[in-house]
């Protein structure tokens, strides 16, 4: 009876440790962000009016004075919240001026990827110039240039704070393969490279130019922006890989946006679990003889039905220089040249 009492005694205290090991957990983290100092109103009700967190997402540092929000006024033409409450960034919906304050704080940096390969080393000038006039201006950015003609990368000026560095990359015969091995090169590069370097990464195509600001409002977990040439359409006509034997299969019905491959982005390790599974996914197509029908493009419009982007940006953010502006595009910050596509690539 003493002994089944002393084991009773010790599994009940082995259990209250436990339970404070699971409390401590739990709480501590927020303790260590949160500091409340308990005041009586003059309703006799308690608040917490310090509050210290720099690490809240949206924690503003400077007594900033800008426009008055509102919820009743704003764009009407628009939706500007995905069904599963992501934001979709247009013209008119954020304030660009309390969005850099807030992220200055912060200390971020950028990465952008682009690819000139063959014939496309013609387009990166314009691009890096234009770049330098209305991508995160004012932050760190660092570019990440993908060439066989490392030679012909062009000299541009560049801002404290902002430096491009260049990879070689093999030239290939296929423009299909230069656009697909993308994906692996940008999931080697965050591997071997960027961890612990950057906190966003940006992939965009060469042959596009900025016109207009392209900046913190774009920010986000998963990041993808819509194609330019689908967004009025019903989803039967998106270009979706529709063989249910590619990895990049999108069953009729199904699909939320056509996003485009052009350009996406995001935090580090979500552009890291894209890059890495689109990657997988058409390596495993390959093996079955498959190439789907916009390469790493139709896996990455199959990776974000699964995986819902956290930010969705507008076509404002790719739009195509041969198409004219529709009413709800207020402002184009980034836009595809026109190209002749049998001059440029080499194969057709
Ligand atoms: C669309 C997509 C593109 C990609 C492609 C399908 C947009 C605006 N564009 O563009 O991102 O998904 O369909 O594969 O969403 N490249 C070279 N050298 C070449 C060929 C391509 O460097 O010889 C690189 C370059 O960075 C270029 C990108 O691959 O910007 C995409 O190729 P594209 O622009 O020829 O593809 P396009 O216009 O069909």
């Amino acid at each position: 009876m003493q002994l089944l009492n002393g084991k009773t005694v010790t599994v009940i205290l082995l259990l209250a440790l436990l339970l404070l090991v699971v409390y401590w957990y739990i709480f501590q983290p927020y303790r260590d962000v949160v500091s409340f100092t308990q005041e009586e109103t003059t309703e006799g009700r308690c608040t917490a009016d310090v509050i210290v967190s720099v690490d809240h997402p949206f924690h503003l540092e400077d007594h900033l004075q800008y426009k008055q929000p509102s919820i009743v006024q704003g764009r009407t033409d628009v939706v500007t919240v995905t069904p599963w409450l992501a934001p979709v960034v247009w013209e008119g919906s954020f304030n660009p001026v309390l969005l850099d304050s807030i992220y200055k704080h912060k200390n971020i940096s950028i990465a952008a990827t682009v690819f000139a390969v063959g014939k496309y080393i013609m387009f990166l000038k314009k691009f890096l110039e234009t770049a330098e006039q209305h991508f995160f201006v004012g932050f760190k950015v660092h570019f990440y240039v993908f060439t066989d003609r490392p030679n012909e990368v062009p000299q541009v000026k560049m801002a404290a704070g902002r430096q491009l560095t260049v990879s070689s990359v093999p030239s290939s015969k296929r423009w299909q393969e230069i656009s697909a091995r993308r994906m692996e090169l940008i999931q080697t590069l965050i591997e071997e490279k960027l961890r612990n370097h950057a906190d966003y990464i940006f992939c965009l195509d060469v042959d596009s130019q900025f016109h207009g600001r392209w900046g913190t409002e774009s920010l986000g977990g998963l990041v993808a922006v819509i194609h330019p040439g689908y967004y009025r359409d019903d989803r039967s006509k998106f270009p979706y890989e529709r063989r249910p034997k590619s990895k990049a299969y999108v069953a009729p019905g199904e699909g939320d946006f056509y996003y485009c491959g052009g350009a996406f982005g995001g935090l580090l390790q979500e552009v890291y679990l894209l890059a890495s599974t689109c990657r997988s996914n058409f390596q495993a197509d390959t093996k079955e003889g498959i190439e789907a029908a916009w390469q790493e493009e139709s896996h990455l419009n199959r990776y974000m039905w699964i995986n819902k982007p956290s930010k969705v940006l507008s076509p404002e953010y790719l739009w195509q220089d041969f198409k004219p502006r529709n009413p709800e595009i207020h402002i184009i910050r980034f836009s595809g040249v026109v190209k002749n596509y049998a001059e440029i690539r080499p194969n057709v």
